[in-house]
């Protein structure tokens, strides 16, 4: 039976990936190292709770003590790195958790795996991976003639997220060029679908349309963001992750680039057709001041891991958003445990 540590699970992302990986492979364990954040939800995985080939251990990725025993204890054929402060508005607010974790939580994490993979038999170390997830705004950003980001676009992160992430990546590398330590980075366009937290883009639409309440553009609602669906960022991170050559980056996107605007339109018009007594949903939209340093527009160019590993996005944009709209009409409990903050009562110790 193979073994993956994941970090981050409890997240948008790491959540998604774990319930993929389960339900493809009877034959698999998974642990899952989170510190239950605000963004890490337990709720997330609470279909989980009874498959005794799940386990989640609570605690930080910078706490080397305790990843070394988890690694030890579990002897993981590959640890999967989704652990991150990921939101940018709150890197502007207050960056040091951002390097805190994302910096300094991931060199702790490759140290910790460094000094395991030392230890272990050649057959299982020749065979155990490393794979970072990391994203495209490390490259900075583009404007509308730019072609689209790829593997040896230069770094040129604009917000303490992004530079607090290229910090990580550049850690990751080093860590293959000086210990021959098996890596594998993903870099990954702004993804949506089933469990993100209302503090990005669409689920935050969604909800406040529902709420009926104002919809904040930020600037002119011009910036283009590349969006892929969850599902699809995971079956690519799974696909590096099996065929992918180490020390490489693989750069996995959608071919969906839309505006701001775009997409708060879409939602409202998908919500004008599933609960027409709201319509019409766009007079809640209002614009709102810029986010500082606010990029202007992310694309991915990824031919690379299409043409060495087969990989391509499944869904349509048009496909996705609507099954998203649906996911988050159809789970009020989920969302009203989320906006109301009750997802955190255990965590806080509330009764
Ligand atoms: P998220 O904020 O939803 O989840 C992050 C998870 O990490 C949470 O469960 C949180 O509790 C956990 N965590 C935070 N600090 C930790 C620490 N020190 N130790 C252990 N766990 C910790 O994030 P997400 O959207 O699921 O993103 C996951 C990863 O994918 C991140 O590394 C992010 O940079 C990257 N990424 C995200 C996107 C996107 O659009 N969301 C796109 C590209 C790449
Ligand atoms: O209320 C809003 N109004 C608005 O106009 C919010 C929350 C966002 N926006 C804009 C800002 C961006 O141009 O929408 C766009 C998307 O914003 P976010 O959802 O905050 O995502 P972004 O900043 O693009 O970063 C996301 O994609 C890359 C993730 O949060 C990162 O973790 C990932 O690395």
């Amino acid at each position: 039976m193979k073994t993956v540590l994941v970090t981050g699970g409890l997240g948008f992302i790491g959540s998604n990936f774990i319930r993929m990986l389960l339900s493809e492979e009877s034959s698999l364990r998974v642990i899952n190292l989170d510190k239950q954040t605000y963004a890490g939800n337990p709720e997330n995985l609470a279909d989980l709770e009874c498959d005794d080939r799940y386990q989640v251990v609570i605690g930080d990725i910078g706490d080397e003590g305790l990843v070394s025993r988890i690694l030890d204890e579990h002897e993981p054929d590959a640890v999967v790195n989704f652990a991150a402060e990921s939101h940018v508005d709150r890197s502007i607010d207050g960056p040091e958790p951002f390097v805190q974790t994302n910096v300094l939580g991931t060199l702790r994490l490759l140290e910790a795996s460094r000094k395991f993979l030392a230890g272990l038999a050649s057959d299982k170390s020749e065979a155990f991976r490393f794979l970072h997830v990391s994203t495209d705004e490390v490259y900075g950003s583009l404007t509308p003639e730019d072609p689209a980001f790829c593997e040896t676009t230069p770094y040129a992160p604009n917000s303490p997220y992004s530079a607090s992430k290229a910090g990580a990546d550049h850690l990751v590398r080093s860590y293959f060029h000086t210990y021959g330590f098996p890596v594998l980075t993903t870099n990954c366009s702004n993804n949506y679908g089933p469990f993100q937290f209302p503090e990005k883009l669409i689920p935050l639409m969604i909800l406040n349309a529902c709420e009926g309440k104002n919809l904040p553009i930020y600037g002119d609602g011009g910036n283009v963001r590349d969006w892929l669906h969850v599902e699809d960022h995971c079956s690519g991170i799974r696909t590096v992750l099996d065929g992918g050559r180490l020390g490489e980056t693989y750069c996995i996107g959608g071919n969906s680039e839309k505006t701001n605007m775009e997409i708060v339109d879409t939602i409202c018009s998908l919500l004008d057709e599933k609960r027409p007594d709201k319509a019409p949903h766009d007079q809640l939209k209002t614009f709102v001041k810029d986010r500082p340093g606010h990029d202007r527009r992310y694309a991915i160019d990824c031919s690379k891991i299409k043409q060495e590993l087969g990989w391509e996005p499944r869904y349509s944009f048009e496909e996705g958003i609507a099954q998203t709209v649906d996911w988050y009409l159809e789970n009020s409990t989920w969302c009203e445990n989320v906006t109301s903050g009750n997802y955190q009562r255990e965590r806080l110790g509330i009764s």
